[in-house]
């Protein structure tokens, strides 16, 4: 294991006046062991840490860095933008124009509202889907995260019809009660579910390629079912592309699998690396929120010129670059081309998951379809192979049950980096 004294130094000072040392609770890598890396600038790439290691980045802030760190068209739309001073908390004509960018590339979106993350965009989308239809429940699915919101905290009763329990303390069970939740993939337990609770379903919330269970891909039919069924039944469908929005397709993954939801929350690459969220759809629903309508939600940084400046020149960049998404489809295969034949070598047949330039690389042989068959990963692998990358100068995210995203700075010869350190550390790993 390669000695960090500095980032290990730091962790521990951090501990004192953060909890658990971070931020964000992922960041500690305590799913994979060892201490997190501090970083200190990133380019292109390359992420560069307090003890001077460069690592090529695999996860690139979680999505946002599609095009490589401190892409040149960010910056530049910021640096120029800080002059006229941060924040006025008064309407700018930059928010009328990113709202008229977003319409103008995701399918489902006729109004939007900017807020400040994806778990504000998540939080008030399914506050809009209650209060437009006067139901309480909704169905979201095992795996799937979309925020830290109460109402998602929530793991699986212990039946498949039964309601949702607190996932974490601070959720209450009157909080749980209104959340029910469905192997991904599996649309019988929905219907099942809809049946059980006629009339009470406000929305369905699902990632349309998941990501937070490692990479999971939406079976044939599975979305157009969801489609179909909330069609049916008066249910707003509602797509989490936090992750995959802007990323899979200009207009996300409801483009790629043509299938529109009534309502979309997005993040991540919105913002190009600053904090951005955002929720939209059809108008009908949207005129409900305030002042338009009834529904209260609200943000003293919503739409933030600097963060606008910043989202509106990587989405303008995508817009008028569509060949992007060719070149990330491109090279994420050529990544799992080579993961697959290293495995060959070694006699192993891991699953690998990729939409686009997303992917997992499962520690399971069988298929990974939803969260239980993720769950069949051996977690402790991973952690070997993570730490054995980390020390080859890889950086992946620190768990299994995350996805991979690949950004345009990734070169032919960076990704045939990325397969020598992953064939070298599947040996490292498996030699334990
Ligand atoms: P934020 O509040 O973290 O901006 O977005 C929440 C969110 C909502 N929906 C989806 C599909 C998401 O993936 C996320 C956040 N993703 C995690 C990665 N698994 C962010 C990383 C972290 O929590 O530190």
């Amino acid at each position: 294991m390669l000695q960090a004294p500095i980032s290990n130094e730091l962790f521990q000072r951090a501990q004192s006046s953060i909890p658990g040392g971070v931020n964000s609770p992922v960041r500690a890598f305590r799913a994979v062991g060892g201490h997190p890396r501090f970083m200190v600038s990133a380019n292109g790439p390359y992420l560069y840490d307090e003890d001077g290691y460069r690592y090529i980045d695999f996860i690139n802030s979680w999505g946002p860095m599609l095009l490589g760190h401190a892409a040149e068209v960010v910056q530049e739309a910021v640096l120029k933008a800080i002059p006229d001073s941060l924040s006025f908390g008064a309407p700018t004509r930059k928010e009328i124009e990113m709202a008229e960018l977003i319409v103008s590339m995701v399918p489902s979106i006729e109004k939007v509202r900017m807020v400040n993350s994806g778990t504000e965009a998540t939080m008030s989308a399914i506050r809009v889907a209650r209060g437009y239809t006067g139901r309480d429940k909704i169905i979201k699915f095992e795996g799937c995260y979309h925020g830290h919101g109460d109402s998602f905290l929530i793991a699986a009763g212990s039946g498949a019809i039964t309601l949702g329990v607190p996932d974490s303390p601070g959720v209450t069970e009157g909080t749980a009660k209104d959340t029910l939740t469905a192997p991904y993939n599996n649309l019988e337990v929905v219907q099942t579910l809809v049946d059980a609770n006629k009339g009470q379903v406000a929305a369905i919330i699902l990632e349309p390629v998941a990501g937070n269970m490692g990479l999971v891909v939406p079976k044939e039919g599975f979305l157009q079912g969801l489609r179909s069924l909330c069609d049916k039944e008066g249910i707003v469908l509602i797509f989490d592309e936090v992750m995959t929005g802007f990323r899979l397709a200009p207009g996300g993954a409801q483009q790629l699998f043509g299938v529109t939801p009534d309502m979309s929350t997005l993040g991540k690459i919105i913002g190009g690396g600053m904090p951005v969220g955002a929720y939209g759809g059809k108008k009908d629903l949207m005129d409900y929120v305030a002042p338009a309508g009834p529904v209260y939600q609200a943000g003293t940084l919503s739409g933030n010129p600097i963060a606008m400046s910043a989202g509106m020149a990587m989405l303008t960049y995508l817009q008028e670059h569509p060949e992007v998404y060719t070149q990330l489809d491109n090279t994420t295969a050529s990544l799992v081309a080579g993961m697959q034949q290293n495995m060959q070598q070694l006699g192993r047949n891991y699953t690998i998951n990729r939409v686009g330039s997303m992917f997992s690389i499962f520690f399971t042989e069988q298929p990974v379809v939803d969260f239980d068959s993720a769950k069949t990963s051996d977690t402790a692998l991973f952690g070997r192979y993570f730490n054995a990358m980390l020390n080859r100068g890889i950086y992946l995210a620190p768990s299994q049950y995350e996805a991979l995203f690949v950004s345009t700075a990734i070169t032919d010869k960076l990704a045939a980096q990325y397969v020598q350190a992953n064939l070298e550390a599947l040996q490292e790993a498996l030699n334990h």
